[in-house]
């Protein structure tokens, strides 16, 4: 029970235009639907929830290359990237509910501007580092890690809708668990980049536990600081969260998903959190949409400090009889 940030933000995002799949924009819905707010609540957070943003529908939107909806990812994100950064700014410990993962372009960008010195941990099986020019899909949720990373500024082109925001992320302040979909122009940015990441071989080889313990080692053994998670629920596998555009087999179980949650929760230095790609329409049936959305629950509530020993909060002493 050391080091409880005393109240969670909850930021909805109804936004897909990161991809081409309809639903996504119902991921907030669903995982307040699950039982969000209860949840944290019990964990003895006072919880804001601040609703759901709304995006505005922008009627000319041409393609850049091959990218779809540049403009409006690009205003989505600006609105998201004010409202994260004035949530953090007024102490709250926050949750943005997307929506695609192109959000988490404005999620880590409004982050940065009242912690500059974040790190970033992205939990996927996709690593979301195309460029517009290495991309095979076009989709901008593809792409979100390249839009941060200063290290890739002069390999980026000038996508409309992105001018109000500048890279900022060093490629050593990022680390990738859950890979195993990796495109190939991908593969040679973080060999060239030097990135940290684990794979899901990786963690057939080392466990999650050691895992772990090298991604906290290699962010935060230099300094503690904060930590902003982006966990994409295609990092599971899909026999756990089938509601999702993106799924790939053989993902995260769910005790590795929820140990790197608890893990992340142990640092006491979790400071924004993303869960993205939920889609409920995806879903085959109700129980796999509320599978997916309960799974997202319990990722959010173990980042936050639920713990599988236990909580005594309601205990000072055993009680005695008479
Ligand atoms: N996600 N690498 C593929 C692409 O289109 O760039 C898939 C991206 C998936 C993105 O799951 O957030
Ligand atoms: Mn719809
Ligand atoms: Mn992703
Ligand atoms: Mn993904």
């Amino acid at each position: 029970n050391q080091n409880r940030a005393h109240s969670v933000a909850i930021l909805g995002a109804p936004f897909s235009k990161g991809q081409k799949r309809r639903g996504v924009e119902h991921g907030p819905k669903a995982i307040r639907d699950a039982g969000l707010v209860d949840r944290l609540s019990n964990l003895d957070y006072s919880v804001h929830d601040f609703g759901d943003l709304s995006f505005p529908r922008l009627d000319k939107d041409e393609h850049f290359m091959q990218v779809p909806f540049p403009r409006t990812v690009g205003r989505a994100n600006q609105l998201l990237s004010t409202a994260v950064n004035s949530a953090v700014g007024a102490g709250h410990t926050c949750v943005m509910l997307g929506g695609d993962h192109s959000l988490a372009i404005g999620s880590v960008e409004g982050h940065s501007q009242q912690c500059p010195d974040l790190c970033l941990i992205w939990v996927d099986a996709h690593a979301d580092i195309n460029t517009p020019l290495t991309s095979p899909s076009g989709n901008l949720h593809g792409q979100s890690v390249a839009f941060l990373l200063k290290e890739l500024q002069d390999k980026m082109p000038k996508v409309p809708g992105f001018s109000w925001m500048k890279p900022f992320l060093s490629s050593s302040d990022l680390v990738y668990i859950g890979l195993r979909d990796v495109d190939p122009g991908e593969h040679y940015i973080l060999k060239d980049l030097g990135i940290q990441y684990f794979t899901m071989r990786d963690i057939d080889r080392m466990g999650i536990q050691r895992v772990m313990e090298v991604t906290l080692d290699h962010l935060l053994a230099r300094k503690q600081r904060p930590i902003h998670l982006s966990f994409d629920i295609d990092s599971f596998d899909p026999s756990l969260a089938p509601a999702t555009g993106t799924p790939v087999n053989g993902g995260l179980t769910y005790r590795e998903g929820i140990y790197i949650a608890e893990e992340i929760h142990n640092t006491g230095l979790l400071s924004v959190m993303d869960l993205v790609e939920v889609n409920p329409v995806l879903g085959a049936s109700s129980e796999a949409v509320e599978a997916t959305a309960g799974l997202a629950v319990d990722v959010i509530a173990s980042s936050l400090g639920q713990s599988r020993e236990g909580a005594n909060m309601a205990f000072q002493e055993t009680p005695s009889p008479k």
